[in-house]
C-alpha cells in the first residue's frame, strides 16, 4: 500500500521529481536557465540525457508500488519484429536485418489500464514536465500522445527476459526506470546509427552478430529518468537476471495536438484484449446508429 501522500502541489512534478539537482520549475533564468542549456546541448550532442536519481527516494518508492500492484492485471505481449518495427521482408538481400525477426516477451499495462489518480499518471500529465521535455528537444510545441492506449505505458521485463533491438517508430523516446534488475537488463544502445537518408551498417551489424562493442552502455538506477532519440539508434535492452523484473515507464509525445495511432497497429502492439475493446466498441456504435 502506499503510505504516503505525495499532493501537496497541483503540479504532480513539484511532489515528486527532485527539484533541488533538477530544477524544472523555472527554466527561464537562475539555475534552470543553466540546467536547461546543458540539457540542450547534450541532447543535440549526444542524442540523448540520463537524469539519475530524477524521481526523490520516498516518491520512487511510491511510483514502484503502484506498479507491482497494477501489473497483476497486464497482459503479457510476445512481441516478433524487425529491427525497424515490420515483418520480416523475404525479398531483402541477404544478411539484410528486415529479413531478421527478433522476438521479446513483455509484461504491459496500456495506458486505459493505468488509473488517472496513480501518482505515474498525474506525473506524466505535468505541464511542467512536459515543457521541460519540449524545451530540452528544442520543439516548439510537444503534447502528450491522445492515443488511449499508448500515451503511457508500464513494461515490465521478467528475470531471463530481453528487449530486443529495435528503432522507435518516433523520433524521442522518454522513459522513466521504475525498478532495476538486480542483474543485467541494461539499457544499451548505438548512439546515432542512422539518419533519415543513411544507416551505419557495419555498428549495427556488429551490435546484431552479439558483439557489443559498437553499443554504449549508461547504468541507470531506478528513479533515472531518460530521453532518447530511440528512431535513430539502434536499442534495447540486455537480459534481465536475478528474481525481480525490470520495470519501466514509457511516456509518449507527439508534435501535433490529438495524434492517436491507428487501430490496427494498436491491435498490432497489446492484442486482443485491445481488438475486443475495439470490436465491442464498434458494434455497439451500430447497435445505436
Ligand atoms: O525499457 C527501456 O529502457 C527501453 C524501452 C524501449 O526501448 C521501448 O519501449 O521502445
Ligand atoms: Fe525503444
Amino acid at each position: 500500500m502506499i503510505a504516503n501522500d505525495f499532493s501537496g502541489h497541483a503540479d504532480m512534478a513539484l511532489n515528486l521529481v527532485d527539484i533541488e539537482q533538477y530544477p524544472i520549475v523555472n527554466l527561464d533564468s537562475g539555475k534552470g536557465a543553466e540546467f536547461l542549456s546543458s540539457c540542450q546541448e547534450h541532447m543535440e550532442e549526444h542524442g540523448w540525457c540520463n537524469f539519475d536519481g530524477f524521481i526523490r527516494p520516498d516518491a520512487l518508492a511510491a511510483l514502484a508500488d503502484e506498479s507491482n500492484e497494477l501489473l497483476p492485471t497486464a497482459e503479457t505481449l510476445t512481441i516478433k519484429r524487425t529491427i525497424y518495427q515490420g515483418e520480416v521482408d523475404p525479398n531483402a538481400p541477404e544478411n539484410d536485418p528486415r529479413r531478421m525477426e527478433y522476438v521479446h516477451v513483455a509484461t504491459q499495462l496500456a495506458n486505459d489500464q493505468i488509473p488517472d489518480s496513480t501518482f505515474l499518471s498525474q506525473l506524466y500529465n505535468s505541464s511542467l514536465l512536459t515543457d521541460f521535455i519540449r524545451r530540452v528537444q528544442k520543439k516548439d510545441t510537444l503534447h502528450r500522445y491522445a492515443d488511449q492506449f499508448q500515451a503511457l505505458n508500464v513494461v515490465a521485463l521478467q528475470p531471463d527476459s530481453w528487449h530486443a533491438w529495435h528503432y522507435d517508430t518516433n523520433e524521442c523516446t522518454v522513459t522513466l526506470l521504475l525498478q532495476a534488475a538486480e542483474k543485467g537488463g541494461e539499457f544499451t544502445f548505438i548512439p546515432n546509427s542512422r539518419t533519415d537518408e543513411d544507416e551505419d551498417r557495419e555498428r549495427v551489424d556488429r551490435l546484431l552478430s552479439g558483439d557489443m562493442s559498437a553499443a554504449q552502455t549508461f547504468s541507470r538506477r531506478a528513479g533515472a529518468f531518460t530521453l532518447f532519440c530511440g528512431g535513430y539508434s539502434l536499442h534495447g535492452v540486455t537480459k534481465v537476471e536475478g528474481s525481480i523484473p525490470r520495470i519501466t515507464a514509457i511516456f509518449t509525445y507527439s508534435e501535433e495536438p490529438n495524434e492517436a495511432a491507428s487501430d490496427d497497429i494498436n491491435i498490432r502492439i497489446y492484442g486482443d484484449r485491445v481488438k475486443q475493446i475495439l470490436a465491442s466498441r464498434k458494434s455497439s456504435q451500430h447497435g445505436s446508429a
